[in-house]
């Protein structure tokens, strides 16, 4: 039978001011109906039901990260030392979301890591270990112990992009008995390789042929590229909903920059590295230094886009849209790892913040990045629905096999090391540009954020998928399509909200039980 016909908007006004489907998000964020402005977090928000006439897969989470950038899922990972890197970077746009690499690292190093991005080919191995006609049979064996592989290029400095001169492999060294054995003596000259540009289909025909584990990829000159490997065939796979760039198909990367001078060379760095797209990095957006550089930056890079923040107030958004943004960041000491707002009492509670900068921002076609606070697929689902874009994670990534870092046993639970931008660890390795202003302040550092762990929650590539999953679910049961549809309620007033008391909140999480286990997918 076909319900379609029955709409929320035909139930009779008194009822829907009685509150009895919920309140739309004016009454309960607006100062005439909340006189007191409280001020709301995601977890004092809760959706009401829609109706649903549609099956969950419809549901599209297709979404602008900028004006110009649309990404298929509608995820960040956040600009941190141990959040994001290439290895993260790379994942999250096979993914259909993007990741923004950290700017804790010296100006070349960054931009290398934007390059990983961008010249990442799916099945190709665009930094594997190598090493020099010098180096010996030990340290092969080394780096069997550490990385778990034995087939290893020799060029003539021991890295990739220099001249392949052989090619060491378990066989070559199975009978030495001698680790100082050195590998120029041991390696295979006559290597197999594969031409840079091949195809990932006519390079696996190559390995195929040659009955090798390992096909070196070569430049013109005889270079070394990258590598494919046997044991990586049947891993490679399609990933559809990969943000990539129209043009060329590369992979979308962003960066993060500070507001400082030196700033500027390290934003020409990255464009000519490829980075799609610059956050500038800081904890209160609404600065003269923030302005200059986005327009600077807009003016230098005209094809860039530039995402400002962070702001929770429309006038910092209003000042940073005026200065050229092109996306922005919303958010102001709700991080799982911030001390900002016990430190500074400066900030906003993420629910309202988001509600009201996007509302105010969408007048300006400009979108609104939610940025930190998320703990769950629910969270991520009512940022969307109050008007975000996409939202940017930090705890809820970093313990995930693609961020930075080893992981390590504490009490029998395995876990990654993750740690605030403005927490005393991170700052001595020089993120303190983010908290900080004038050369000054830096001889007194006030931190504003926590180093910690969090849990191991196994690759990207099984995560993303339960998250999008996750927020398809929330958004069905809201009955909302997508993203256009969720907002057009969102602002007529058909989309409902209720504020949850604190046994409410309670009540929705688990509880009553002695015990249980929580797996996520
Ligand atoms: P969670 O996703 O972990 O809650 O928050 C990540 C976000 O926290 C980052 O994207 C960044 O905006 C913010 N952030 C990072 N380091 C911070 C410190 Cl030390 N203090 C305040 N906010 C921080």
């Amino acid at each position: 039978m076909d319900w379609s016909h029955v709409k929320v908007t035909a139930l009779d006004q008194a009822t829907r001011d009685e509150g009895g489907d919920g309140r739309s998000a004016k009454d309960v964020f607006h100062a005439t109906s909340n006189p007191g402005c409280v001020a709301f977090t995601y977890e004092d928000i809760i959706l009401m039901p829609g109706h649903i006439n549609f099956p969950v897969h419809e549901v599209d989470l297709t979404s602008q990260l900028t004006k110009k950038i649309k990404l298929k899922a509608p995820f960040v990972s956040s600009p941190m030392d141990t959040v994001t890197e290439s290895n993260m970077a790379i994942n999250m746009a096979l993914q259909g979301g993007i990741g923004i690499i950290h700017s804790n690292m010296t100006i070349e190093e960054q931009a290398s890591e934007v390059n990983k991005v961008k010249k990442f080919k799916n099945g190709f191995i665009t930094d594997p270990a190598c090493l020099k006609p010098e180096n010996t049979v030990g340290d092969v064996i080394e780096i069997k112990k550490t990385l778990g592989y034995s087939g290893i290029p020799i060029t003539t400095d021991g890295k990739i992009g220099s001249k392949l001169l052989g090619f060491v492999s378990a066989r070559d060294i199975d009978f030495i008995d001698e680790p100082t054995t050195p590998l120029s003596t041991v390696m295979t000259t006559d290597v197999v390789t594969g031409t840079e540009g091949c195809s990932l289909e006519e390079a696996n025909q190559i390995l195929r042929g040659s009955k090798k584990g390992k096909l070196p990829i070569v430049d013109p000159n005889g270079n070394i590229v990258s590598l494919i490997a046997r044991t990586d065939l049947h891993k490679a796979r399609d990933y559809p909903n990969a943000s990539r760039e129209q043009k060329n198909k590369q992979l979308l990367v962003g960066a993060s920059i500070g507001t400082r001078p030196a700033d500027k060379d390290r934003a020409k760095a990255l464009v000519d590295a490829g980075v799609d797209v610059i956050v500038i990095d800081s904890s209160q957006g609404d600065s003269v230094f923030q302005l200059d550089m986005v327009q600077y930056l807009k003016k230098t890079h005209p094809d860039l886009e530039v995402i400002g923040g962070n702001c929770v107030t429309c006038s910092q958004a209003l000042h940073l849209i005026e200065a050229g943004v092109d996306g922005l960041r919303v958010g102001m000491g709700i991080g799982s790892i911030c001390t900002t707002q016990e430190v500074c009492a400066v900030g906003r509670a993420q629910g309202s913040a988001v509600y009201h900068v996007a509302r105010f921002a969408r007048k300006f076609g400009v979108p609104i990045l939610a940025d930190g606070g998320i703990q769950s697929t629910g969270h991520i689902t009512k940022a969307l629905c109050l008007g975000a874009s996409c939202v940017m994670m930090g705890s809820m990534l970093a313990g995930t096999e693609e961020a930075p870092g080893e992981y390590f046993f504490q009490d029998g639970v395995r876990l990654k090391r993750y740690r605030g931008m403005g927490s005393i660890e991170a700052m001595s390795k020089g993120s303190e540009k983010r908290y900080v202003w004038g050369d000054d302040a830096i001889q007194v550092k006030v931190a504003q954020g926590v180093s910690g762990s969090v849990v191991d929650k196994g690759t990207l590539r099984r995560y993303i998928p339960y998250l999008c999953q996750g927020v398809r679910h929330g958004m069905q049961d809201a009955g909302v399509k997508g993203l256009d549809m969720a907002w057009e309620r969102l602002y007529s007033g058909d989309l409902r909200f209720e504020i949850r008391s604190p046994a409410a909140q309670k009540e929705g999480g688990v509880h009553s039980l002695h015990n249980y286990s929580k797996r996520l997918y």
